[in-house]
This record gives structure tokens, sequence and C-alpha cells, in this order.
């Protein structure tokens, strides 16, 4: 496939708007589009008035290197879904290819106006609905890590090509790679990469939400209480203990925070094989949850099984990065005593809203632990540990002297997944996996 070759996409959602946009990108954008203008030429970067075909008027914009580095005309027309379809098919029909997702994104990366890693940040921009993930977003999206991490490897590269040269005299011992250098730059990115993979687990939180974990006995109102907080009836809920089988997941925002709520089977020991397996996936909630909601029945006399619970979820979890809140559910029923946590009613919605405060409290405390850069995309997660396993390696041949050809193989694999992450490295499945998240005509 020549990559000069001109695509043409309908850039804005499908649908009826005010006005609609189809972008056209590659070598004959120019030509293609003025046989459908009543204009004779377009002026770069101004927007220009005028009649497409004899479809609308709108304005059509040249830039003569457009978003994707290559030759771009942007049109601009009324949102009739007739309008949009026919222009697109006007210059589709005049030599246009129609874009594949991501291709004009694609294009800009490859055309180097954009690493791979802002690619990314791109779809994340436009995936962003809370203004976390925008932060998220536009800091990838204006270099980031991304950069730091580029400016690292570049200098890795020098040090490993003078470590590789050295291999060619080798019967001379000569030294061109500076230890000392070749060490603190190690050390530095040693340093860089483990402060991003710990800011992973906050990253993803604001990006996928944060996930809380609903937990407890059967019956004791989980399921009410999510379809509290949610205001509708997405969770079954019934009086047979045990019905919540599988884990149900909704995203709830609060605050300007996303929130992952998922709904466990009861903790219970269990005979049947069908809800034992839903206790197991109770405690794996509990263990991926950023903040764990330990629900009870505050009309039930035998309150130390909550204790008793409690202290086995937190025995099977590492709560050092962890909330949990105690939610003391049916207050409307008769009780005694007033005990530490959240009161509500899931039933009679009394304290509802305070929960969500607290919940709002907790995760802002946790959000902003880590106010530095963050670190939010699965496939750089996955890059970093590997380039932090060849650091190891690295550093540990560089102490104890190992041979010189041995810690290149393990500096070449950290360039190599370095590289991944910006895209100096990158193969075509990866580019696929990546490009193809992105919608039709971005
Ligand atoms: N009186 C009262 N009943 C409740 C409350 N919350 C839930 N229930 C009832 O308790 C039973 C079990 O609720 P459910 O949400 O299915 O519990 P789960 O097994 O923990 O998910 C149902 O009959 C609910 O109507 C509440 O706040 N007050
Ligand atoms: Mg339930």
């Amino acid at each position: 496939m020549p990559s000069n070759d001109t695509i043409a996409a309908i850039a804005t959602p499908a649908g009826v708007g005010g006005v609609a946009m189809v972008r056209m990108s590659g070598a004959d954008a120019l030509t293609i589009a003025l046989k459908h203008l009543s204009v004779g030429s377009l002026q770069p970067h101004r927007a220009i008035h005028c009649r497409f075909a004899d479809l609308d008027d709108g304005i059509a914009t040249y830039y003569p290197r457009g978003y994707t580095g290559d030759p771009t005309v942007e049109f601009t027309c009324h949102g009739s879904l007739y309008v949009q379809q026919a222009l697109l098919q006007a210059l589709l029909d005049s030599g246009a290819r129609l874009a594949e997702p991501g291709e004009f994104t694609r294009r800009a990366f490859l055309n180097g106006r954009l690493n791979l890693s802002q690619a990314e940040a791109v779809a994340d921009l436009i995936d962003a609905v809370t203004p976390a993930q925008h932060r998220l977003a536009v800091s990838q999206l204006r270099g980031g890590y991304a950069r730091q991490l580029a400016e690292l490897r570049a200098r890795l590269v020098e040090l490993t090509a003078l470590l590789e040269l050295e291999l060619d005299f080798s019967q001379e011992d000569v030294e061109f790679a500076d230890r000392s250098e070749l060490n603190a730059l190690v050390h530095s990115l040693q340093h860089t990469v483990g402060s991003l993979t710990a800011s992973f687990k906050t990253g993803q939180a604001l990006k996928r939400g944060i996930a809380v974990a609903i937990v407890g006995r059967p019956n004791a109102g989980k399921s009410s209480l999510l379809n509290a907080l949610l205001q509708d009836e997405r969770a079954i809920v019934s009086d047979i203990p045990g019905t919540t089988r599988d884990t149900i997941e909704e995203l709830l925002t609060l605050d300007g925070l996303t929130f992952r709520f998922i709904d466990t089977a009861g903790l219970r020991e269990s005979a049947d094989p069908i809800e034992a397996l839903g206790l197991e996936r109770s405690i794996k909630a509990a263990q991926q949850a950023h903040i764990i909601l330990f629900v009870r029945n505050i009309a039930d006399p035998f309150d130390n099984q909550a204790t008793d619970d409690i202290a086995s979820i937190t025995a099977r979890c590492d709560m050092s990065e962890k909330h949990l809140l105690v939610v003391h559910n049916k207050c409307d029923l008769p009780h005694q005593g007033t005990p530490q946590g959240l009161i509500v009613s899931a039933k009679e919605h009394l304290g509802i809203e305070e929960m969500k405060k607290t919940l709002a409290q907790v995760a802002k405390e946790y959000a902003g632990q880590n106010s530095g850069i963050l670190l939010a995309n699965a496939r750089h997660y996955d890059a970093l540990l590997r380039v932090a396993d060849s650091l190891r390696h690295v550093a540990e041949g560089l102490e104890g002297g190992m041979p010189t050809d041995l810690v290149a193989v393990d500096l070449r694999d950290a360039l190599y997944h370095l590289g991944t992450i910006t895209g100096e490295v990158t193969g075509d499945e990866v580019l696929s996996t990546i490009f193809g998240r992105f919608c039709i005509g971005k």
C-alpha cells in the first residue's frame, strides 16, 4: 500500500449534526478537492467559503502539511447524512480511497509528526470523559515521559555502540565506553522506569476508573447498594442468599473521577460449586480493587462476624494502597448503637449522598498521592517491566565484571523494549493494534 495514496473519511461522528467534516489527505488531495469546488484554487491555511459540487456550500481548508504531514483538505459542510455521504462518495469516485480506522494518525506517526506514544494519546484524548482522563491524555500528547525515555534511550544507544565497538578490538584491551558514565545512565534509567511503573496503578485508576469492590455476606444488601449508587436496577436484588453469582461492573462519575463498582457474590463458604467460584471472585475483586466497600446488615445481631470477615479479607489483600470502608446497611430497620463507618439504607436511600462524598474524598487522596507523571498505558507498562528486567541484568553485569558481549546483549534488550514505547522499534502488528482502536476519520 503506497503511503502517499490519497485517503478520505468523514471525521465527525456518524449521525446528523449541525455541521460535519470530511477530511482528505495524500499526494492528490488538492487536485481531487479542486475538481469538486466552485473555486479554482485554495490558499494554504485559508478557510474558503465555496460550493461543494452541487451538494452544499461550506468551508474548505487546505493544509500543505496537515495533521498527517501530507497535503490535506478539510471540508466542513452541513451535517446532513446525505451531504456527508455524497461528498465523501464524490471524493472516492475521483481517486481517493476510504481511510482505515486510525489511518490519518498512523500517517502522522509514519511521517514523524507524532511518536507512537503521542499517537496513542490522541486515542485516549478522544475517549476522555473526565478531567482526570483528559489530563493524562494531554500530558502524554505533549510528550510526557516518552520524551524523557527517548532522550535517555538515545544516550544509551551511543554508549552501547561504543561498548560494542570494544568487541571488535577484543585483543587489545581498550575501553571506549566510559563505565562510570554507563553506570550512571543505567541507574538514572532504572530510577525513571521504576517510578513510572510504580505510578501505573494510580494511572490506570484515573484512566479506567477507581475500582471499588462491594463485598460482604449474602443478603447484606450489596446489590441494593450498587443500585442505590447508580439509581437504577442494574444488579439483581433478591432475598435468596447468593443471587449475585457473577460479578457486575458499573461505571459512575463522582466529582470528576470515574469509579468502577464491582458487585460480587457474598462472602460465604459454600458447597455449591458455582457460588464457591463466586466467593473466590469476590476475594479477587477485593484484591484488585482500590477501595473495598464492606457491607454488613446493621440489624444483624451477630456482630463479631463482620469483624472476622474484615480480618479474613484484609489477610488476603495487600492493604498498603487500599482503603476499606465499612458500610452498615439497613439502618431503616431497628438496630442498636451507632457503629463507626457509614450508616446507610440502600432500600430507603438514606446516607447514600454522604457515602458518595466519602468515596470521592478517598479517591482524591488516592489520586493525589501520585501527583507527578503517571503511567496509564498498559502497553507501556508491559514494555517498561521488560526494560527494568534488562537494566537489572546490565547493572549486575557491570558490577560483577561480566564479559562485555553479555552486557551488550542485555543493553540491546533494554533498548529494544524502550524503543517500542515511542516507536523507534515497531512491528506492523503493534501498529495495527494501536491504530485499529481509533475510529475512521482520525
Ligand atoms: N430493610 C432493608 N432491606 C434491605 C436494604 N438493602 C437491601 N435490603 C434487602 O435485603 C435483601 C438482600 O439484598 P441484596 O441487595 O440482594 O443483597 P446481596 O446479597 O448482598 O447483594 C433484599 O430483600 C433487599 O431488599 C435496606 O437498606 N433496608
Ligand atoms: Mg447481590
